[in-house]
């Protein structure tokens, strides 16, 4: 029989990796678990085999080897307890910084703990073994070739991070008899770079710079942002939460909302720093750029990783590029121009609503102020409006929880009294986090707004997943009628009780009374909370009509969800009985 590759997937997603990233000598050991991924290798004159009955001996070789050539060595085992006996070489290649790839193969992970011959756990390796250890299963889906790409590509990389040092595949075998497979379908390859590298060449294309939560922007790394966009003609796509202040950027929410636009922009290379996003922003190509060095792909895209700062990426880039050419920055005005066509687009009759609010408040904002805003639904609303450049914002998106947003604002806000700390969040939010507004050290520099629609909206928004069941939702999923169901002054009292002022609004009108008291620029003697109580079917359809920009039926389908409301619904039954 002519043997080739296995057809087994995750093993040649090993297989070919390890080639692309130049990996090739390899102490196997005997075994059945490892025959699909040795009998691959052995059939290519690639791989430089070598063998050792003892897997003990097999990676105390693997660190002669990799001492000797400084080049990765693999080594490769099977179930029982195979396994266990690399652990005293890959001690001795961990504290050597030798790079050692330990691929253990077995059968499922599914088998673990059930009394499965020669099926032992390898979930977790003692500390100090190994740099990266990763579960390479079979593939069933394409999540599954997703994940095993990222990981295995993880543990090759793992071999040189930070100093380098040995890794472990544990790799899933189902013992496929199946050896036909001449060429491997290729995989994603993802590179790290070091400021020590050669890095790569930035592609002739469109370039952009997707920003996702940056708290704190140097002059130093604005700058360098500026300065590449001038040169490669880069556009920067920003959220409230990236915080990014300068030329060449374009807020993207209110774009990638849009169904004709979405978040695939026509961008051939988007690099990517920061941290969690509410916002999804996608270039065909990604690069990520942090000082962890770690693979961050939320959009499957990623290729290459550069573990360094913002500032030294960046700087890497501009230097040596002296001919600035300021004209040729356009790409930018383009995006900014979509933009400000979408925001004139926005109905003026848009519904009393959280992004009515945001509408209104986000160019009121006083200059040097500080906004926190809650999750989901309040971030979204402010993400489609500018707000005054020197308005930093904050938001806990790094575990996106309803539980501490007003918590956090607090804490901001103490250390800074001479500074005015505005925050926005939801009824859901507030009520979780709301002992934290009896905190004794609170200032008159904190102000809140509780946009109160009774309920979690998030849920109730068209476009959720949870608002297919329409009322039904309120029940469980919404979680409506909690707190007295909003029909008692529970918020004004507690607040005042606390020695916040406070007001509130129910209407537009009653809304443009409060702004300018709620957003005055002077720190006064109290803080402020003010409860603005909405509609959910009003929120529903101004979401449904910014989101709806570019179609002529935005207005349309407004009056739709309008009419299609459960409010409309019962007042028509009522109509239909008086009438009979
Ligand atoms: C701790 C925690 N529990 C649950 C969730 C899921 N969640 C996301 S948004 C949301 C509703 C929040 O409701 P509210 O604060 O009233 O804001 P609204 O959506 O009504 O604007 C919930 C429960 C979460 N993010 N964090
Ligand atoms: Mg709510």
């Amino acid at each position: 029989m002519n043997t080739y590759n296995t057809s087994e997937r995750n093993i040649q997603i090993v297989l070919y990796l390890l080639k692309q990233h130049g990996i090739k000598r390899v102490i196997a050991s005997p075994g059945s678990t490892d025959v699909a991924i040795v009998a691959s290798m052995q059939h290519d004159p690639y791989f430089e085999m070598f063998s050792a009955i003892d897997e003990r001996s097999a990676c105390y070789m693997a660190c002669g080897m990799a001492a000797e050539t400084a080049e990765p060595v693999v080594i490769v085992c099977t179930g029982a307890t195979s396994s266990r006996n690399y652990m005293p070489g890959l001690t001795e290649a961990y504290y050597r910084h030798l790079p050692v790839l330990a691929i253990t193969c077995s059968r499922s992970n599914a088998f673990v703990g059930h009394y499965v011959n020669q099926v032992t756990d390898r979930g977790d390796s003692p500390r100090d073994t190994v740099n990266e250890s990763v579960y390479v299963q079979s593939i069933y889906r394409p999540e599954d070739e997703w994940d095993c790409m990222i990981k295995v590509n993880k543990a090759i990389l793992g071999l040189s991070f930070n100093g380098g040092g040995p890794c472990h595949i544990n790799l899933e075998t189902v013992y496929s008899r199946d050896f036909t497979e001449k060429e491997i379908k290729p995989v994603k390859v993802i590179n790290r770079y070091t400021l020590n590298s050669e890095m790569p060449e930035i592609s002739k294309g469109k370039i952009g710079i997707f920003v996702g939560a940056f708290p704190r922007w140097s002059d130093e790394l604005v700058n360098a942002v500026d300065s590449f966009c001038e040169i490669y003609n880069a556009v920067v796509f920003y959220d409230q939460t990236s915080n990014y202040k300068g030329k060449y950027g374009v807020l993207f929410p209110l774009i990638a909302i849009q169904p004709s636009y979405g978040s695939d922009f026509d961008i051939d290379l988007m690099i990517h720093i920061g941290y969690v996003s509410a916002g999804v922003c996608k270039g065909k190509k990604m690069w990520r750029v942090n000082p962890d060095g770690q693979i961050r792909d939320p959009f499957r895209r990623v290729n290459a990783v550069f573990q360094m700062s913002e500032v030294d990426f960046f700087k890497h880039y501009i230097k040596n590029k002296d001919k600035f050419r300021e004209n040729n920055a356009v790409l930018h005005l383009e995006y900014k121009k979509m933009y400000e066509d979408l925001y004139n687009l926005i109905p003026e009759e848009l519904p009393f609503s959280n992004i009515w609010t945001a509408k209104k408040l986000a160019p009121q904002l006083p200059d040097n102020s500080v906004l926190h805003l809650g999750i989901c639904n309040s971030l979204r609303s402010w993400n489609f409006f500018n707000i005054p450049d020197s308005v930093s914002v904050y938001s806990n998106t790094g575990g996106f929880g309803i539980d501490g947003g007003i918590s956090s604002m607090i804490g901001a806000s103490i250390v800074s009294p001479d500074k005015l700390y505005f925050g926005v969040f939801g009824d859901l939010l507030f009520y979780y986090d709301m002992n934290s507004i009896g905190n004794r050290d609170i200032g008159s520099n904190v102000r809140i707004m509780i946009i109160n629609n009774g309920l979690g909206q998030e849920f109730k928004n068209h476009s959720s997943f949870g608002a297919i069941f329409g009322e039904d939702t309120d029940k469980f999923i919404a979680a409506r009628g909690h707190f007295g169901n909003r029909e008692t002054p529970l918020i004004k009292n507690y607040a005042e009780c606390l020695g916040f002022e406070y007001k509130s609004a129910s209407s537009k009108e009653e809304f443009e009374n409060v702004s300018e008291w709620f957003t005055s620029p002077v720190i006064g003697e109290k803080p402020f909370l003010l409860e603005i109580f909405t509609e959910t079917e009003d929120e529903s359809s101004a979401l449904g009509a910014v989101s709806a920009l570019t179609s002529k039926g935005a207005l349309l389908k407004s009056a739709h969800d309008l009419m299609s409301s459960p409010k409309l619904a019962s007042i028509r039954k009522a109509a239909k009985k008086i009438l009979k």
